[in-house]
């Protein structure tokens, strides 16, 4: 399915270089005749400088790395179009949520944020979800992530908490982890960190897919209307397919198989044309409640909890067209909080403050200068015009002889119109380098999160604390985070510290509350899209599977054919080599053989760590010996039988059963 053409991906014609007969050239588009030898004096003798080809050539290479974003630089882009559901008219100006019959394209790119750019994708991380909306009147970005908050307060603390988490200083290791001493000492020293950490300690930190995890927006940022009326805004993505993660010792193994795992999950699915959809959501406050919360609306360590301000949605993107060349696109989007257009505007959170400044400032080193606008994915689709010239690589060609305003030689052109107006918000107050008193309880809305999560989350939670503080080397900063840990609840407290031998931190009193919407559970379901192995061999009776794989197929779930060897299995091609494969590249394993995978220690091992990460496990045919085999207990989510389609295709659509007891397992 062709997604229809949009105003930015017709912008983007006139730049692109087509793959087609011409000949090679040099950048001064003089021929060439020979690429591999150089100009020398002889066969034998030294190269010459006159082989300008020679030069251009490797200077070109020497120069073709720059650098990778300073957080964030692993990431994977993808374009797609925005549409609103009704006008927002009462509550912002911006054209594009105004009119529904508007198609804005958009392009995202999603990150992870300690890691250099070749780090492997399923690391536990927070993941950017930064979406830039080409709008008819200039580009909008929202640079959130898939967390609602952040470790911090204010944004001075950025460069310290960033060299708290990126690999130590004087060997630079862990790589994309922030399982070592210094991100666990500015843990224990920032208590503000805690809220996040929670989140952070939590399986929203390794999702399943870029499509199938929520963007937040963070800050509270404001909407306008055309009287100038403002609202505050918190901005939620949610994902049609719902939120969903992998497993941790799952993810460990992924690092190995495949370390693109979500940047292909990604790819593929926009290639096959089962594109990416998110809700764009809205909590809305207005500004006569601004004080009404126990928590100060500017401090980007809080939620707003949905069951305060519930989401309201308000138009859906769909993810439609991969990039077609990588550097040029998803490295070189450029992305910053202060885009905005007319009816969207800031608020005084510290944080969004500091980012308002860094964006712009880092693009200007990762890019080369201040024309990086004009870079192909970064141009807005509407005209520019101002008197902002010069610089390098400009691209344009200005035919105005001015380039000041006013002027009268120009007829005053271009001339400011009607234009941005920022929201007249009355400031008043000493300077003072100080955080305001609304910003000092740091554990509430970690014991929030924690009371909310179910059985299986809490576990998940508690094992990455011992994982990570596993890893760190000095005991005080272990005891110093346990301390907060005693406080968000004595229970966390209690079996992090059993777990790493250390002695119970005191409690205190913590409040019950909850939050139902921060639990994953109760996700929308369905298959689509879910990667099913189906484990074959010479000889396995196809036709007992083939209803299944139909079943399968037909709602959107992706099967493929995993036996000992490639080549085919009857008149069906294999997909993958078993030894190749890995049950952590699929969401639910098929056992269709057993006469003769039974007897092999790959095939027993996949359905054994398989069934180890909670994943649904049919067995058909002869597969119910593979299963014996492996020494599968008969638990949830384990479906032997000859018509399975049924209870197979439910279990698949739980995801997970983490209720199994999966502690003896040898996997
Ligand atoms: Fe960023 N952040 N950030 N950040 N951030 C960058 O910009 C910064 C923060 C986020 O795919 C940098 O172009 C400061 C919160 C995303 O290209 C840099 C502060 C949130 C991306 C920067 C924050 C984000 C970035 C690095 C604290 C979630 C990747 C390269 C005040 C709401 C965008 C670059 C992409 C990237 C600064 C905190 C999200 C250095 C100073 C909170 C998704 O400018």
């Amino acid at each position: 399915m062709q997604p229809e053409r949009d105003a930015k991906d017709r912008q983007l014609d006139e730049y692109r270089v087509p793959l087609d007969d011409h000949a090679m050239t040099t950048d001064q588009g003089v021929p060439v005749d020979d690429t591999d030898n150089s100009l020398k004096a002889g066969t034998r003798g030294p190269t010459l400088m006159e082989d300008f080809h020679f030069r251009e050539k490797m200077t070109r290479f020497d120069h073709e790395r720059i650098p990778e974003r300073v957080v964030h630089a692993r990431g994977s882009g993808a374009y797609g179009v925005f549409e609103l559901y009704e006008p927002l008219t009462d509550l912002t100006s911006a054209a594009f949520l105004n009119d529904t019959s508007v198609k804005t394209p958009t392009f995202v790119r999603f990150s992870t944020v300690a890691g250099s750019r070749g780090s492997a994708d399923t690391v536990r991380d927070v993941r950017g979800f930064a979406t830039k909306f080409y709008t008819t009147q200039g580009n909008f970005d929202i640079v959130g992530n898939n967390f609602p908050v952040f470790f911090i307060q204010d944004g001075a603390k950025f460069p310290d908490f960033v060299h708290a988490v990126k690999p130590e200083p004087h060997n630079e290791i862990p790589q994309a982890q922030s399982a070592h001493d210094t991100f666990w000492d500015f843990v224990q020293l920032q208590p503000e960190s805690l809220h996040m950490v929670m989140w952070l300690m939590s399986d929203r930190a390794i999702p399943r897919s870029y499509r199938m995890m929520q963007g937040f927006g963070v800050h509270t940022f404001r909407l306008v209307n055309a009287s100038g009326q403002g609202t505050f805004v918190k901005w939620h993505w949610r994902p049609v397919l719902g939120t969903y993660s992998l497993v941790w010792e799952e993810v460990l193994r992924i690092q190995g198989n495949d370390p693109d795992f979500n940047r292909r999950d990604l790819w593929e699915a926009i290639e096959r044309g089962a594109f990416p959809e998110y809700e764009l959501c809205v909590q809305l406050v207005p500004e006569s409640r601004e004080h009404d919360f126990d928590f100060d609306l500017l401090d980007a360590t809080k939620i707003i909890p949905e069951e305060q301000v519930p989401l309201r949605p308000i138009g859906r993107m769909t993810l439609n067209r991969n990039p077609q060349n990588f550097f040029a696109e998803t490295e070189q989007v450029a992305f910053h909080t202060a885009n905005v257009v007319p009816g969207i505007d800031f608020t005084n959170d510290p944080m969004l403050q500091a980012r308002n400044f860094s964006y712009l400032d880092t693009q200007l080193l990762r890019l080369g200068g201040p024309n990086f606008t004009q870079i192909p994915v970064n141009r807005p689709v509407n005209e520019v015009r101002n008197d902002q010239r010069d610089g390098f690589h400009q691209h344009q060609i200005h035919e105005s002889q001015t380039s000041y305003s006013p002027n009268s030689i120009s007829g005053n052109r271009p001339k400011p119109g009607d234009g941005y107006q920022h929201y007249q918000e009355k400031v008043e107050g000493a300077k003072i380098r100080m955080r305001s008193p609304s910003f000092s309880d740091h554990y509430s809305q970690a014991t929030l999160f924690w009371n909310s999560m179910a059985d299986w989350e809490k576990q998940h939670i508690v094992a990455a604390f011992l994982f990570e503080l596993g890893h760190v080397e000095r005991r005080p900063i272990k005891e110093g985070v346990l301390a907060h840990l005693g406080k968000i609840h004595p229970d966390l407290g209690a079996q992090v510290a059993k777990g790493l031998g250390l002695p119970t931190p005191g409690g205190g009193q913590v409040h019950s509350n909850t939050s139902p919407a921060l639990s994953m559970t109760g996700q929308p379901r369905g298959i689509a899209t879910r990667k099913i192995a189906i484990l074959m061999a010479d000889g396995t009776d196809a036709t007992a599977v083939s209803g299944l794989r139909q079943a399968l197929e037909s709602q959107g779930a992706i099967c493929e054919i995993v036996a000992p060897d490639e080549g085919t299995v009857g008149d069906l091609p294999v997909d993958r080599r078993l030894s190749a494969a890995g049950s952590v590249l699929y969401d639910a394993v098929v056992a269709a053989d057993g006469a003769a995978l039974a007897a092999t220690g790959q095939a027993r091992f996949f359905v054994l760590e398989a069934f180890k990460h909670g994943k649904a496990i049919g067995a058909v045919g002869s597969g119910r010996q593979l299963v014996e085999a492996a020494g599968l207990p008969n638990d949830v989510g384990v479906i032997v039988g000859d018509d399975i389609s049924r209870p197979f295709t439910e279990a698949v659509a739980g995801h997970r059963f983490y209720e199994r007891d999966v502690s003896s397992v040898p996997a």
